[in-house]
């Protein structure tokens, strides 16, 4: 039976982490698409030249041509500049829409069959362009952010309370950007609640409180914390990692409840906006979203996150006046 195909288009540092990750794992064969001549090729490889110590089989290839890309199963689109300190996601909106209208065009000609997991900022919008201009059905074009939002959130939860973080469940919902939403009532470990955890761990209920508004607010502000220490470029292990799970759940049928931007029709109140939310992925893409009550609280948040991915939304037709 054929190896599954997987196509990379964006080779920056987020790429070659992914093309890295797609080997190791022996998700299928790769294709790595950059339109910088020679670099893609350079960096397959190299992957590929270690492929007897790593012990996988699998074909890699860099390119420049969108021809390569097709028979893809599926595509993760990393292609755009990412933020330099001080900037935030939105601030690439005007550069990047450009460039994701091309790379969605490409993707449409050449691998119409695939399901699309996009990574580049800003995350919602880039995730609605692509499936506008594809025209793909919604299931197959989403977005990766959540799973790396929540994880930052379950992270700073283990080292606060000193337990491993695969006993951590805490989830991030909406827009990929400052208003992203913690949801701090369902955080737990193991089932056990994490607020009833601090309150025991520090014995008064203020202090709880304060510990975990801190936690986030790091959670909120923690791409930027890489972006400033790196000075140069923005997040990239996490993010592949977080895409990578993704892909696989999609790949391997495996149906995993992951935080997806997906498209909303009618969800959680909002109609046909993409915003992060937990789906199941398999086989058949976002195969649905899972809803559940939010309170005043959570909702209003989770409105306003809503209102900023909006707010890029309604900016990208004087962008892409075509559109
Ligand atoms: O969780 C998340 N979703 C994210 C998203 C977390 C961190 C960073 N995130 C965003 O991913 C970031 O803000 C950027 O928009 C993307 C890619 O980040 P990366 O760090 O990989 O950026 P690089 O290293 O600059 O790589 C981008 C590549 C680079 O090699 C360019 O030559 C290429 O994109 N590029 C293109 N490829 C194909 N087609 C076109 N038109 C094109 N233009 C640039």
């Amino acid at each position: 039976m054929a190896r599954p195909k997987i196509s990379l288009i964006g080779g920056g540092q987020i790429g070659g982490v992914l093309a890295q990750l797609c080997a190791l794992r022996e998700l299928g064969d790769v294709v790595l698409f950059d339109i910088v001549e020679g670099m893609p090729q350079g960096k397959m490889l190299d992957i590929a030249e270690v492929a007897r110590v790593d012990g996988f089989d699998v074909d890699l290839k860099g390119t420049n041509s969108y021809a390569d890309i097709a028979g893809s199963n599926v595509v993760i689109v990393t292609a755009g500049l990412p933020r330099k300190p001080g900037m935030s996601r939105d601030d690439l909106l005007g550069v990047n829409a450009k460039i994701m209208s091309q790379v969605s065009e490409g993707i449409k000609e050449y691998a119409p069959d695939a399901f699309v997991i996009i990574i580049s900022n800003p995350l919602d919008a880039m995730v609605t362009l692509c499936q506008k201009v594809t025209g793909f059905p919604p299931e197959r074009v989403m977005g990766q952010a959540g799973v790396l939002d929540s994880n930052r959130f379950c992270s700073f939860i283990a080292w606060e309370l000193g337990v491993s973080v695969r006993d951590v469940n805490a989830m991030v919902l909406g827009g990929h950007g400052d208003t992203m939403v913690p949801i701090i009532r369902y955080a737990n470990v193991n089932g056990v609640p994490v607020m009833e955890q601090l309150v025991r761990k520090y014995g008064d209920e203020a202090k709880a409180n304060e510990v975990m508004t801190a936690m986030v607010e790091r959670t909120k502000a923690a791409g930027g914390e890489v972006v400033k220490l790196l000075g140069n470029g923005s997040a990239f292990y996490s993010p592949a990692s977080s895409a990578i799970a993704m892909a696989e759940a999609i790949l391997r049928d495996q149906k995993r409840v992951l935080p997806t931007c997906a498209l909303l029709q009618g969800e959680f109140g909002v109609d046909n906006y993409y915003v992060g939310v937990p789906c199941v992925l398999g086989a058949g893409g976002v195969e649905s979203i899972i809803e559940f009550s939010l309170d005043e609280q959570e909702q209003a948040l989770f409105d306003k996150s809503v209102a900023a991915v909006k707010g890029l939304i309604d900016e990208l037709p004087t962008i892409l006046p075509d559109l």
